[in-house]
């Protein structure tokens, strides 16, 4: 088994590893990041594509602002579909000037790989095997297989950057761990294309078929949306099937002007809130969906994510300046109180506006009474306004 020796052992090369590997770098903080799988495939998953301005402000700390400012488009707000209205949710008057930057989490994810691998870094791909040890000691290690040698890498922390279904988090033994769920009866049918967007600002649709979102990542490349049945499947749905059930959950005035093209990217995600407390364990940290899911309605995954990232790398620049451990001391705690606020707007928005097919009669009128207030009160939309853009760090 061969041994390495580095500071902060990462796992995960996702917006969550990467970014915290970017910031520790430039600290002078020196970092290892395995992934199970290799470059492309990351770069394959299609994620989200809101970045609220905390997130774009500290990917350009980070040094990788310059194409998300040059092709990101900002957003000053979006729009809500029901029956054949649509209503603006205008985020720039209502929370003070606050926008939000429409740039897909793959560049996100492309940018920090390409500063990452100039900046001469490590990073293993296609690391099997990987796991974390002694986490609950002072001297952690994480092993993995690469090429069928075993690898031990040494390291003062671990930082759990491996998403929902990672080693992390599943390492960490049940006494010391509270999780908090729940799974929604429904998923989300996803297509990429490249055509114009329909409108110029996000659409969020609320219909008696299913929400529906119309989204983009160009001016002329869009992602749409529809909620779909929790075991349906993209076998199902053929692109004209695709289009025509979009149509029909869309404002007539909005449908005729869709574009549509063929699928680049189809794809069904499940959706889930899930929250797993502390997301500390002695020295290991977990970060970003290794710690918590929301649904992707309320655009916070990526975003809740790049807070964790913030207040762990905090902690760790403060250790390492200061040999002061009140930073990673407070990170659980800190990371925590946004990531609850996270999962309570994303839930909220998810409650009302798709279709729960469990929902009885009164559960309906207090939907249709509570999307209804959300379009009449300037007070419900500033509060929607401020959880969309982002709550302070
Ligand atoms: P990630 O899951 O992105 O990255 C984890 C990395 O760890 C991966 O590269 C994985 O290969 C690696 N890994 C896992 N297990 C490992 C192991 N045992 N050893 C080594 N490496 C391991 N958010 C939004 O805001 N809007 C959206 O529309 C949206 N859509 C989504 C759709 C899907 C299908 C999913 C799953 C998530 C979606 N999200 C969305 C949320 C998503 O964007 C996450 O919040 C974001 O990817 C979080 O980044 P990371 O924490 O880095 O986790
Ligand atoms: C996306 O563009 O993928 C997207 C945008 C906003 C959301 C969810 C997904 O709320």
């Amino acid at each position: 088994m061969t041994r390495h020796r580095t500071q902060v052992c990462i796992i995960g090369s996702g917006p969550s590893g990467l970014l915290l590997g970017q910031l520790l770098h430039n600290a002078g903080i020196d970092a290892v990041i395995l992934d199970r799988v290799g470059r492309e495939y990351i770069l394959a998953r299609i994620r989200a594509g809101v970045l609220e301005t905390g997130t774009a402000d500290l990917l350009e700390t980070a040094g990788v602002g310059e194409r998300m400012r040059r092709e990101g488009l900002v957003h000053d707000g979006f729009e809500i579909a029901h029956g054949d209205a649509l209503h603006r949710i205008d985020l720039k008057t209502l929370t003070g000037g606050r926008t939000v930057l429409v740039y897909g989490q793959t560049e996100v994810t492309r940018d920090l790989m390409d500063k990452r691998a100039a900046s001469g870094a490590t990073t293993i791909y296609d690391a099997g095997d990987v796991e974390p040890h002694d986490f609950e000691g002072s001297s952690p290690f994480v092993t993995y297989v690469k090429d069928g040698v075993s690898h031990r890498v040494d390291c003062d922390f671990i930082a759990g950057c491996d998403g929902f279904h990672g080693v992390s988090r599943s390492s960490v033994p049940d006494r010391a761990i509270s999780t908090f769920e729940k799974v929604y009866p429904f998923g989300w049918l996803g297509v990429l294309t490249d055509r114009p967007p329909i409108r110029d600002e996000l659409v969020y649709a609320s219909h008696p078929h299913g929400f529906a979102l119309c989204s983009m990542r160009s001016a002329t490349r869009s992602r749409y949306y529809i909620q779909c049945d929790v075991n349906d499947r993209v076998e199902n749905w053929s692109d004209d099937q695709f289009w025509a059930e979009l149509r029909q959950r869309l404002p007539v005035k909005i449908a005729e002007n869709l574009k549509t093209g063929p699928s680049i990217e189809k794809s069904i995600a499940p959706l889930r809130s899930f929250v797993s407390e502390p997301m500390r364990f002695g020295r290991m940290f977990t970060v970003g969906d290794a710690a918590h899911i929301v649904p992707p309605t309320g655009a916070k995954g990526l975003n809740l994510a790049a807070s964790d990232v913030h207040y762990l790398f905090d902690g760790l620049r403060e250790y390492y300046a200061e040999t002061s451990s009140a930073g990673i001391d407070a990170y659980s705690g800190r990371a925590l109180a946004r990531v609850w606020n996270g999962i309570r707007f994303s839930w909220s928005m998810t409650r009302m506006l798709h279709r729960f097919p469990d929902d009885d009669p009164f559960d309906q009128r207090i939907q249709a009474t509570e999307l209804g207030h959300m379009l009449s009160s300037k007070n419900a939309q500033a509060s929607l306004a401020e959880n969309y853009v982002g709550l302070p760090y």
